[in-house]
């Protein structure tokens, strides 16, 4: 275990001890409630990361919510490695508020964690905690977004995809499928968030090569199938029949929430309205094999390795490369079905 984590958590272990003993004189309870959940540990035990003579690290992980088929796939790599690896991770599932994630990584400092993960749910806002974090001496790996900041010492290393480049990849798709002429609906992800800023981006800069690739309504379904499903439904009803000739979705879930309401409204997906969205998530895969979803760009969430092999590092006073981008691939309707019977989320 890092002599760091060793010196502040006995530090803290006798703090807590001698404040407990402080409260129990005023007739107070010692402890700090928190709403981290962890794996075998009761909110009395939580007060400090862990009994001073422990090996066993112990991880802070800030999760965005649950608001997505990639997030629970995420969730469950990034839990899994820690049981895989003997680390007490802590997981805090923020609600997709980001108000919930800062109170959540406070609990992290006043537990004495030995290192935090996050997976921050917007790109601004975070400095402020961020320091007081690094003031504690406890190191940051960000996971699968990442964060604007005046201070990039702030976090160690981002394991994220190139959002940019899943956007360009996306429009080139469309571009081909209808020969550069589309009227196009865009469900964008949760508004300021990292991957909906940059898949925008990408998804633009090549569409403007196109003059008759046409956005004509863009809106923010924060990444849920059912938002993605409500938002087409509206649109579909406002527009004039067959104005709406394609639909990028910027992740699997509000694809897949668009292409019923395009087959409720009696429109055949894949023929009339071309869908494209981003994630691969195993529903989308399958709906990519029978033709409904026409293309979509994988964007692993299987990031739990990648996270705890920089923790592992970290906490060991090892270097880490600052960023490592995850790979993508591109499904379309061969490779769909060939890749089904193997698909892990
Ligand atoms: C991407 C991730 C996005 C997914 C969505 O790294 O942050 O959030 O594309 C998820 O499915 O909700």
């Amino acid at each position: 275990m890092h002599a760091l984590t060793m010196t502040r958590r006995s530090l803290l272990a006798l703090t807590v001890a001698f404040g407990a003993f402080a409260l129990a004189g005023c007739g107070g309870g010692g402890g700090n409630s928190s709403n981290a959940s962890s794996n075998d540990r009761t909110a009395g035990e939580n007060a400090n990361a862990n009994d001073a003579g422990s090996d066993q690290l112990v991880v802070g992980f800030s999760q965005i919510g649950a608001e997505s088929a990639w997030r629970t796939a995420e969730t469950k790599s990034i839990r899994g490695e820690a049981e895989e690896r003997g680390i007490d991770c802590r997981m805090a599932d923020g609600a997709n508020d980001q108000a919930n994630q800062i109170r959540s990584l406070r609990t992290f400092i006043s537990q004495g964690v030995d290192a935090i993960i996050l997976a921050p749910v917007v790109k601004t806002g975070w400095d402020p905690v961020l320091r007081e974090i690094k003031e504690a001496g406890i190191p940051v790996v960000l996971v699968d977004r990442g964060i604007e900041t005046s201070d990039p010492s702030l976090y160690a290393t981002l394991v994220a995809a190139d959002f940019v480049e899943e956007g360009r990849q996306a429009a080139h798709w469309l571009v081909k499928t209808t020969g550069g002429n589309a009227t196009i609906v865009e469900l964008q992800g949760t508004t300021g968030s990292d991957p909906a800023i940059d898949r925008s981006r990408g998804f633009r800069e090549v569409i403007a090569q196109h003059p008759d690739m046409r956005i004509i309504r863009a809106q923010d379904g924060d990444f849920r199938r059912e938002n993605g499903k409500r938002i087409l439904e509206t649109i579909l009803k406002a527009e004039q029949p067959g104005t709406i000739t394609a639909v990028y979705a910027h992740n699997d879930d509000m694809a897949l929430g668009a292409i019923r309401a395009i087959e409720e409204a009696g429109l055949k997906p894949g023929v009339d309205v071309h869908v494209v969205s981003i994630d691969g998530i195993r529903d989308a895969i399958e709906s990519v094999a029978n033709g409904k979803l026409g293309c979509s760009i994988e964007c692993s969430p299987l990031l739990g390795p990648l996270a705890f092999d920089a923790v592992e590092k970290l906490v060991k006073g090892e270097a880490v490369e600052p960023r490592t981008v995850v790979p993508y691939q591109v499904f379309e309707r061969e490779k769909a079905a060939a890749e089904l019977p193997e698909r892990q989320y």
